[in-house]
């Protein structure tokens, strides 16, 4: 596996393994640290014994922002021609294959959006979720904005940006920031407990079922019902839809071709 300077790289089963390692930075998102975060999503996504991918940080923080000592001496025409690193922000959300971010501790602007680019986050009690960047003279710039107010709607998500407010977890589940809330010390093992449920099922289908879901955030109702129909009926053209139906009724489990 490659070497990497700010992440560490796993496969535990099917399930990738990202954790986010800047500990002496709380993980702040550097540019290498997010160049690195790209090369192991494109390594875990071309990896065919890969089934699903967690992104983690540590129990103090999932990450505490994009790096501010970095960004500081942006300007703006030098972000506009390099187009800031924008393509390497939406990897993670550009992923084929199901991705959770686990979440522990400080998720703080960028740290915040890259936890909102995951297909859903479960959160520890210890999680804490903000978008400063006011307070840093500037907003959210990789997503923020528009996620948060599509997670938990206008009210929260202005309250938020406006003024700051941190949220923990137990709010965060409330507004359907997050999934699930989970005890700290398991945060992790239950993380990859769940890729692992989902890598064990049909890959495909798996992924079928994630682009209906990722469509209600990119179309109107009546145009998101045709899509998932569309991809409902694009199922049965499958190995595996045969084979699902057929072990159901045959009382045993399905053997999936990812076919
Ligand atoms: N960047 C760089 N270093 C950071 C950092 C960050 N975001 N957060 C913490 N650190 C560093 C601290 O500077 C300190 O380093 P040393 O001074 O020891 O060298 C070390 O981590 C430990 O931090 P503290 O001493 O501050 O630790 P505390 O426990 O006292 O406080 C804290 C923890 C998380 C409350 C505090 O560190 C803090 O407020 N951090 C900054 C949080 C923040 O404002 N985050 C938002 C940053 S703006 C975009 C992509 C991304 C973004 C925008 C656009 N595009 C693709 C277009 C994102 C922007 C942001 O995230």
């Amino acid at each position: 596996m490659a070497a990497y300077d700010t992440i560490l790289v796993e496969a535990r089963g099917a399930v990738g393994l990202i954790t986010l390692n800047r500990p002496k930075a709380l993980n702040a998102l550097s540019d290498q640290l997010m160049t690195e975060l790209g090369r192991a999503l494109d390594g875990f996504e071309a990896d065919d014994a890969i089934g699903a991918i967690v992104v983690t940080g540590s129990d103090k923080a999932f990450a505490a922002g994009a790096d501010i000592k970095e960004a500081a001496g942006f300007t703006f025409i030098g972000a506009h021609k390099a187009n800031f690193i924008t393509a390497k922000w939406e990897r993670l959300a550009a992923c084929r294959k199901p991705t959770i971010a686990a979440v522990a501790g400080y998720a703080l602007g960028g740290g915040c959006e890259l936890a909102m680019m995951a297909d859903f986050i479960l959160a520890a009690d210890t999680a804490q979720f903000a978008l400063p960047e006011v307070t840093i003279g500037t907003i959210p710039g990789a997503g923020g904005t528009q996620r948060l107010t599509r997670l938990v709607g206008k009210s929260k998500a202005m309250e938020m940006v406006l003024s700051a407010r941190r949220m923990d977890a137990v709010e965060a589940e409330r507004a359907g920031l997050v999934s699930r809330v989970i005890p700290a010390a398991e945060l992790v093992d239950e993380a990859v407990r769940v890729g692992e449920r989902i890598a064990a099922l049909s890959r495909p289908i798996v992924m079928m079922a994630k682009d209906a879901v990722n469509a209600a955030y990119e179309t109107t109702l009546a145009e998101g019902v045709k899509v998932e129909r569309r991809i409902f009926y694009a199922t049965f053209a499958t190995e595996d839809q045969k084979e699902g139906m057929t072990a159901f009724a045959e009382k045993r489990h399905a053997d999936w071709k990812n076919r």
